[in-house]
């Protein structure tokens, strides 16, 4: 039998068979993925195949490739990887200006990761009415949207408790499996459950002391959409695995750099201070945002976020 994995709990795997039952399924034998040590052998969104056995349990024998794959890097010197999900359509970046408060750092990191696995992103800034009523935060918002508009994201600003501008989130996300990322806190459960009122995931509390959410959700869970699609709701993360990135290979996953690749006097510029270099120039006129160019140099000296809450 065929199915995807919707949720993994330890040893065993919550599978929905093609026609649709929910199975509980162990593996059998060792799955292993070329090129990467990771914790988990299967992730949330594979396919499989899978024989049934008595009670109704079953066992998955066979993991097709994937399309693509989101890992966490290990927190600890393991050196292995976590995979988040897999074989997504896209990715939801739900970002916040308060509450907690989402850094330029912090998305150009996600849309670098997206970049790179190619995984197309859309940022959704949410509690949008916490700051209806503030003119000072809205600009704030608008300039960080125009900046990342122009290089090509699909930017929403959205309420998921005044179930404000949700609709068109169903639009984008009806028929696709779409992960749903972001910090800690920021409403991406509560979002997932405006979008789809037959779900009802668990919401979190933040908690004053740090303004930072709580980890309500802890595992990533694939959930079918009553309108059709699965969303992929994901633990706040501080950030995705940057593994096996090169940096000299970093620069073309900033789609502003990318377009400029050419125009460097030197073919192996790394923009940083070389002569007669094209992204330099950009960044000085104002057509490269400052802040993307500053989130492009800590990621090549190797700077760790701060205000990291995973
Ligand atoms: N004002 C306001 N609060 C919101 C909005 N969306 C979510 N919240 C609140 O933010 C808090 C965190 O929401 P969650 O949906 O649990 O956040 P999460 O991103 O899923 O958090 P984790 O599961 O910990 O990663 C809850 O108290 C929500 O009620 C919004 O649009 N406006
Ligand atoms: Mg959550
Ligand atoms: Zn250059």
């Amino acid at each position: 039998m065929k199915g995807v994995v919707i949720k993994s709990t330890g040893s065993w795997y919550n599978v929905l068979s093609e026609d649709g039952q929910m199975i509980d399924c162990r593996i059998k034998g060792v799955f292993r993925i070329k090129g990467i040590k990771t914790t988990n052998p299967i992730a949330v969104g594979d396919s499989v195949l899978f024989e049934l056995e008595e009670e109704g349990k079953g066992v998955i024998h066979t993991i097709h490739d994937r399309k693509n794959y989101i890992i966490r890097k290990s927190i600890n010197l393991s050196k292995q990887s976590h995979i988040i999900a897999a074989n997504m359509d896209q990715a939801l970046l739900i970002a916040t200006l308060a509450l907690p408060r989402t850094s330029a750092g912090f998305i150009d990191r996600f849309l670098l990761t997206a970049e790179a696995y190619h995984i197309p992103v859309s940022i959704v800034f949410n509690k949008i009415d916490l700051f209806e009523n503030d003119p000072e935060l809205m600009d704030e918002l608008n300039a960080f949207i125009a900046v990342y508009e122009k290089i090509g994201y699909k930017c929403y600003k959205v309420s998921a408790t005044e179930n404000k501008d949700i609709e068109v989130l169903r639009e984008l996300t009806k028929g696709k499996t779409t992960l749903v990322s972001g910090h800690s806190g920021v409403g991406k459960s509560t979002l997932v459950n405006a979008m789809d009122k037959q779900l009802n995931l668990k919401v979190g509390e933040i908690s004053d002391v740090h303004f930072k959410g709580k980890h309500t959700t802890t595992f990533a869970e694939m959930h079918p959409l009553s309108y059709g699609g699965f969303i992929i709701d994901t633990p706040g993360i501080k950030e995705l695995g940057l593994v096996d990135m090169e940096k000299e290979e970093i620069a073309d996953y900033f789609p502003e750099m990318r377009a400029l690749r050419n125009e460097c006097k030197f073919n192996n510029c790394m923009h940083i201070n070389e002569p007669k270099c094209a992204v330099l120039e950009a960044v000085e006129k104002g057509e490269i945002a400052a802040s993307r160019y500053n989130s492009y140099l800590g990621i090549i000296n190797g700077e760790e976020m701060e205000n990291t809450n995973y």
